[in-house]
């Protein structure tokens, strides 16, 4: 994990607004435009292309790009499946779907976000935060000739979190508290870990929870279906813990990424039941310092919007709003219902990301 310490270094200078939240970013460095499309507002879901740029391919006024041979003389296979497996994790936490560019050979097209090599004059690496045009992460060659297999996979995945539009803090009571020079939580458990919880609560905060693609759920007409409901519960956001690690196999993550996201799900009753449904608000607790700035701020993930939800009929008509409990408390309802499609709306009261979790179960009436 050392080398990260001289990793934490990117291109554009972070003296943009500051958000008092337990990440660090910023409305402006979003992906708000890539080869695929516009995400107009915070909270949009956009996909964006990646690739190891061929030596060939020069970018910018960096004349050279020799990542390529120099990956062949080191590990490529295991740097290709590393840079999968980091984009494929982004993607299958967040509405920030991160494509793979695969162009035919000497093809000259370049995809949105493009991982070159270089000697870059004493610094181990560095990467743009998301910009129109593309991004640019580099990887110093020369200083990356001394490291192993662990110490690529550590920085490149700190500066593919960049490339996406996250930037340092520092996090205490956590796996990467350890290292107190580690002025970084970025993907805090590199080796092999991928982005952890406030990584996906940033990622999710910029680019909305994994159901707000392809049109999202902020509509009953275009409700995350979750089918026939019964006794067994169906549960949404159930890897949300109450801590800061997050194995790499996990993908259930969900939430009310701000005053403008709404959450709809659908669900379907075979017959005449009693539906218990909750909506809990989910997170760990925790303190962090944001880059270049003294005092400790304590974060509270299930304390960031008092959520409520409400049960609609399948012509849209309401029949239960359910805000009984205040912030950081789980909402429940357990009422009879007919045979029949239903919708249930999730919401919040303030412009904060809020992970939650829902669980709808059904007992059917004899
Ligand atoms: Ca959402
Ligand atoms: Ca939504
Ligand atoms: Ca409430
Ligand atoms: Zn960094």
């Amino acid at each position: 994990m050392k080398i990260l310490r001289f990793a934490a270094v990117i291109v554009i200078l972070l003296a943009a607004t500051v958000q008092v939240s337990a990440y660090n970013i910023s409305e402006d460095w979003r992906w708000k435009v890539s080869s695929f499309g516009k995400a107009a507002k915070r909270g949009d879901p956009i996909k964006v292309s990646w690739q190891i740029l061929p030596d060939t391919l020069k970018n910018r006024e960096y004349t050279s790009n020799n990542i390529n041979a120099f990956l062949e003389s080191k590990f490529k296979e295991k740097f290709v499946d590393m840079c999968r497996f980091m984009f494929g994790r982004i993607s299958a936490v967040s509405g920030l779907d991160c494509v793979e560019l695969v162009t035919p050979k000497n093809a000259k097209q370049k995809a949105d976000i493009r991982i070159i090599g270089r000697d870059l004059n004493g610094m181990n690496a560095c990467s743009d935060m998301p910009q129109k045009g593309g991004t640019l992460i580099q990887m110093s060659t020369v200083i990356g000739a001394k490291w192993d297999h662990g110490g690529w996979i550590n920085v490149t995945m700190h500066e593919m979190a960049h490339s996406v539009g996250l930037a340092h803090d520092r996090i205490f009571e956590s796996p990467s508290s350890k290292d107190p020079q580690l002025n970084a939580s970025i993907v805090a458990l590199c080796n092999g870990g991928g982005p952890q919880f406030d990584d996906i609560y940033a990622l999710q905060r910029l680019y909305g929870d994994k159901y707000e693609r392809n049109g999202g759920n902020d509509t009953l007409k275009t409700a995350t279906d979750l089918g026939n409901i019964t006794s067994a519960s169906k549960s949404l956001g159930s890897d949300i813990a109450d801590s800061l690690l997050v194995k790499p196999n996990t993908s259930d993550f969900i939430g009310i990424d701000g005053a403008n996201d709404v959450d709809f799900f659908k669900f379907h009753l075979s017959s005449k039941s009693i539906v218990s449904l909750s909506v809990t608000p989910k997170g760990p607790s925790y303190e962090f310092i944001l880059e270049g700035e003294k005092d400790r701020i304590k974060f509270d993930a299930i304390k960031q919007s008092d959520l409520f939800f409400e049960i609609y009929d399948s012509l849209g008509t309401r029949l239960f709003h359910v805000n009984r409990q205040g912030m950081g408390k789980a909402e429940t309802l357990s009422i009879d219902l007919a045979a029949g499609d239903y919708f249930v709306k999730v919401a919040g009261s303030k412009d904060n990301n809020q992970m939650y979790r829902l669980d709808v179960s059904a007992m059917m009436i004899p």
